[in-house]
């Protein structure tokens, strides 16, 4: 009996003893994956300081060590050396902003890689200091022929009467063809072209003269068939008594261009230079609808600058706040629809390259690329030179607004 009791208890005690070793262990394997956990989150957040305090450090470096070369080609090619920061590396994006009304300045957004950053201001710099240089490179781009040229559909018969000027008529390649069945003049022509960034089948603009009385109903449809929502104005309807654009939308209520029907929503002034007008656009064969936003920018005259290159900057940040998300063409028009459209396309351009980590940016060949796709985009030194100094203060912007 003894035995029997010993032996049980001994039983007892084993099986205890492999429960408790059990227990023990299963405890120790949940701590160790825990320490695991933390030690992944903690080398993650390791490496995002470790990211900041190398971006501190290349700031504090302040002119980056290797200067671009010197130009000597007309097509300025600046070529940053590849960083370290930049391939698919933590974003170090401006850090917490103070709350901003709907009418205050819109903050700087970029993922712009701080190396070719530097690169791009210190170019710029040299670049605007050396008006000799601004020079050459402007003639070189006035002696620029665009091949292939030729625009005789818009200039034939039926259709010289639907351009402002003769000299900015959309090319044979390179325009916008309305739906002959959808157009109140059974034609396909209207003074626009689509200008491509790097993807070739969607154009990223659409850059057109502002309509004439004849020619409203065609640049409502071209909203309506490509999608458009929203529109960037960049001339006042006269300037000193010379008409420069149709009053192409209702100043209340709405009104109705061939089919389409436009609907004026909303007004709103901003400040003096630029207010934003929002349409309820309505195909009124399919009852479709969309809202379609138009940026109207009121004190850029015809073959002239802006008065401030941070006003347009403000401006266009407002236009790409609006627009982030989309994929459709954004309507640009002035007069021509090519010396201040072509201005704020290139400036946009390339500060759209710059932030998605271009590494290689060059403004006379976009320039020489918007050429390509319609006749005297950017029309005037001035406006060259304002487009290169427009790039370098939204760069500086950037460059302050990353955490120091
Ligand atoms: C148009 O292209 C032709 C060649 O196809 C060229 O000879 C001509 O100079 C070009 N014109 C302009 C204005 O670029
Ligand atoms: C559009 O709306 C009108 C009025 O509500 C209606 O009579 C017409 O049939 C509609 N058309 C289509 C294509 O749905
Ligand atoms: C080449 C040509 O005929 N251009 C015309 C384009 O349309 C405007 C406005 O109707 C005319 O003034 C131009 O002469």
């Amino acid at each position: 009996m003894i035995l029997t009791v010993v032996s049980i208890l001994c039983i007892v005690a084993v099986l205890l003893a492999s429960t408790v070793v059990y227990c023990l262990r299963h405890r120790s394997h949940h701590k160790l994956k825990e320490k695991l956990t933390n030690l992944g989150t903690d080398t993650g957040s390791d490496a995002t300081s470790t990211y900041q305090e190398l971006c501190r450090q290349r700031m504090s470096v302040k002119p980056p060590a290797e200067r671009p070369e010197p130009m000597h080609s007309v097509s300025s090619r600046l070529n940053s050396v590849s960083s370290q920061f930049s391939d698919g590396g933590p974003m170090v994006s401006p850090s917490a902003r103070s709350s901003t009304s709907s009418w205050s300045e819109e903050p700087v957004h970029s993922n712009m890689d701080i190396s070719t950053g530097h690169m791009i201001l210190s170019y710029m710099e040299d670049h605007l200091k050396n008006k000799n240089r601004l020079e050459k490179e402007w003639e070189a781009l006035c002696a620029y022929q665009a091949e292939p040229n030729a625009s005789t559909t818009g200039l034939g018969a039926g259709n010289t009467k639907k351009n402002r000027s003769n000299a900015v008529v959309a090319y044979d390649h390179s325009r916008i063809a309305l739906k002959v069945e959808n157009s109140h003049s059974n034609s396909d022509y209207i003074n626009a072209s689509p200008i491509m960034d790097h993807d070739p089948r969607n154009p990223a603009y659409i850059a057109t003269q502002g309509p004439l009385p004849s020619t409203v109903a065609d640049f409502w449809q071209m909203v309506w068939e490509n999608g458009c929502v929203v529109i960037v104005m960049l001339t006042p309807l006269t300037e000193s008594g010379v008409k420069q654009c149709y009053h192409y939308w209702p100043d209340e209520g709405s009104n109705l261009y061939h089919i389409y029907e436009v609907n004026l929503v909303s007004e709103h002034i901003w400040c003096d230079d630029f207010l934003v007008r929002s349409f309820y656009l309505k195909n009124m064969q399919t009852n479709e609808t969309r809202t379609v936003t138009q940026f109207h920018f009121l004190t850029w005259l015809n073959q002239n600058v802006p008065e401030s290159s941070r006003t347009l900057l403000d401006f266009r940040r407002k236009v790409n706040k609006c627009y982030r998300g989309r994929s459709c063409p954004i309507i640009v028009h002035c007069s021509n629809g090519a010396g201040r459209s072509g201005t704020y396309i290139l400036i946009d351009m390339v500060l759209n390259k710059m932030a998605k980590g271009a590494k290689e940016i060059d403004i006379a060949a976009t320039l020489e690329h918007l050429r390509d796709q319609r006749p005297a985009m950017v029309q005037t030194k001035e406006q060259f030179e304002f487009a290169l100094t427009a790039v370098a203060e939204e760069v500086n912007a950037i460059l302050k607004a990353l955490p120091q």
